[in-house]
């Protein structure tokens, strides 16, 4: 499929086209463009022009775009305009806090042209001075190339599950697998990994392994053997293929499910009842005897446990509650009635109300929050105060004649930067459901954010604060904020947290969801859907809620409509 290579090319001219300094809502086009390409189930080279011109943001000129890449390799816009900054410099947008004007003077000014380049300047105080410079921003910059250095050889869980999911799907397709399962930190659903570990049974491992090491999502072979093999994806992924014998494919999963600590309390435990633990099975010290190990189930009851999910297994506390017989029952994707958090054209998302209905109901919701965004955040197209009253109108006589779906008609409302909401309570209050999240300011201190955050909360039409961190893994930290403050003040409110579900935020994070859940505080799970595909990215919210040890009963979008709705309005007093 051409079209993540479309939607790179889409996505660096509209990194380009921001170092020019070029109309930001020119660039917006190309970045919305990127998006709805790179969703796309079909390939665009199979896509006709007239057909292509029907996805959203994408006109005569982009679809042109479009066909002369996919005919002829290249795109002459694209090529010109990466003649006209060095490249290097577009790597040092991925800096967080530093923006493409900051990078044009750097270049101008200092001739940075790479990330290491900046983060020399930067360490020898050579930024400060500049127009707009300060001692602060030299300190952010060096932050920023900090947590770059710390993601690398790590990627987003987003990057790698559906690759992953690949992999499985041909390798069923094309060898002769009986058992198949994802090991390691993505069957734990971690939000960054390192390698993708995978695990299977097989009559003919060697078979098994010609087929592993030529799929074509492989670039090169680390290693081959019977029992092991090594890639590396395309994408500079590394992939493990273990092939182990079917009466301890049980064992196998348990061990390189992970984690390396939840192994060795295993192992202890194991000691400590004169048995031994490994990736064969469960034996017997004395004896020599295999007491297990064809199902995972076996390493767990014969430890005299409970069975301990997956996303559990770090070692912060899971084994104590298996022990005692408490561990929780996980939020399961079954569970979720709806979706609270979802764009629609009116502001930057990719279609309208049917579309997203539609798409509902295919996934069986009971209902669907329309949240589009506010005023304030014009880049975004928000809505003004007459367009939003507009559309909950429609959107309210929409719902007198819906079958199947039920809407709730809402907003995702700016919390601004001097810590006003960016709807006055007359507007809020004619709304169903009211998301307040930040999307200004990120570099306050603790103090200012905390204050907007608590000051959204305790107003009464807010039920929900939105990506809550404003982190995106890999790219931006967290904003700095008192989190114990923030879930002590949802608490006494009642206002809900959300598990932001985009793969890139998962925001809460697994670790704060323990917490939040800890102190009783209500969570909902969203996707932030901009496109109707990305509904699918429930699952990363799912797995990261469970990560977290949230319940059904945690989770404020597992109410039916019936019961949302109640609670929703007793909230308004
Ligand atoms: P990562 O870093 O995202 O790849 O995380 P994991 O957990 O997938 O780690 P990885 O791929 O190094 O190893 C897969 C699993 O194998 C790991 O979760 C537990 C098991 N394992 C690896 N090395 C050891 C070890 O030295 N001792 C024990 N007990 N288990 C290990
Ligand atoms: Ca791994
Ligand atoms: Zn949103």
């Amino acid at each position: 499929m051409k079209n993540q290579e479309v939607a790179k090319i889409f996505n660096d001219i509209a990194d380009i086209l921001e170092i020019k300094g070029d109309n930001p809502f020119r660039i917006r086009a190309y970045r919305r463009a990127a998006q709805n390409i790179d969703g796309l189930a079909k390939d665009v080279a199979e896509i006709s022009a007239e057909e292509l011109q029907k996805i959203p943001g994408i006109g005569a000129d982009l679809a042109g775009k479009v066909h002369e890449y996919v005919d002829t390799g290249s795109l002459k816009f694209y090529d010109d305009l990466k003649k006209e900054v060095p490249s290097g410099l577009v790597n040092l947008l991925s800096v967080p806090g530093l923006g493409p004007k900051t990078a044009k003077l750097l270049f101008d000014k200092l001739h940075i042209k790479d990330i290491d380049d900046l983060e020399k300047h930067a360490r020898e105080g050579k930024l400060k001075g500049l127009p707009g410079i300060q001692a602060k921003t030299e300190e952010n910059i060096l932050k920023g190339i900090e947590m770059i250095k710390r993601h690398t050889g790590r990627f987003p869980i987003g990057r790698v599950l559906p690759l992953a999911e690949g992999i499985l799907e041909k390798l069923k397709g094309k060898a002769p697998v009986n058992k198949l399962s994802i090991a390691g930190s993505l069957r734990r659903w971690k939000e960054t990994i390192k390698d993708i570990d995978i695990l299977a049974t097989s009559k003919d491992p060697h078979k098994m392994m010609d087929v592993f090491v030529h799929l074509p999502q492989v670039k090169e072979t680390l290693m081959k053997g019977p029992t092991k093999s090594s890639v590396v994806t395309t994408e500079g992924i590394q992939v493990d293929l273990r092939v182990v014998s079917e009466d301890s494919f049980g064992a196998a999963l348990a061990y390189f499910t992970g984690s390396k600590e939840h192994n060795i309390r295993l192992r202890e435990m194991a000691v400590r009842k004169g048995l031994k633990i490994n990736e064969y099975g469960i034996f017997d010290v004395k004896t020599e005897k295999k007491l297990g190990g064809e199902h995972e189930g076996d390493v767990y009851k014969i430890l005299e446990m409970q069975y301990i999910p997956p996303e559990m297994r770090e070692d912060t506390g899971e084994v104590e509650a298996a022990l005692k017989g408490e561990i929780p029952m996980l939020v399961e994707l079954k569970d979720l009635k709806g979706d609270l958090h979802v764009h629609t054209n009116y502001s930057d998302g990719s279609h309208d109300v049917q579309e997203l209905i539609a798409a509902a109901k295919e996934r069986g919701y009971e209902y669907l929050a329309i949240t589009d965004h506010s005023k304030g955040l014009g880049i975004a197209r928000g809505l003004s105060i007459e367009q939003v009253l507009e559309q909950n109108k429609r959107i309210k006589e929409l719902n007198k004649k819906l079958k199947g779906v039920k809407l709730l008609s809402g907003t995702e409302m700016d919390i601004r930067s001097d810590g006003t909401l960016d709807y006055p309570d007359e507007v809020l209050k004619q709304l169903d459901i009211v998301i307040a999240s930040i999307h200004s300011g990120f570099r306050q201190s603790k103090e200012q954010i905390t204050k907007r955050l608590v000051s959204a909360m305790k107003n009464p039409y807010v039920s929900i604060i939105a990506h809550p961190t404003g982190r995106l893994i890999g790219a931006r930290d967290a904003y700095e904020l008192d989190m114990e403050t923030v879930l002590k003040t949802a608490k006494e409110t009642g206002t809900a947290i959300e598990i932001n579900a985009y793969p890139l935020r998962l925001d809460l994070s697994d670790m704060y969801v323990k917490k939040a859940k800890g102190m009783g505080v209500a969570l909902a799970i969203n996707t932030d859907t901009h496109v109707t595909f990305q509904f699918d990215f429930i699952t990363y919210g799912i797995g990261t809620a469970r990560r977290g040890w949230a319940e059904k009963k945690d989770i404020l979008n597992t109410l039916s409509y019936s019961q949302l709705m109640k609670k929703l309005k007793s909230a308004k007093g």
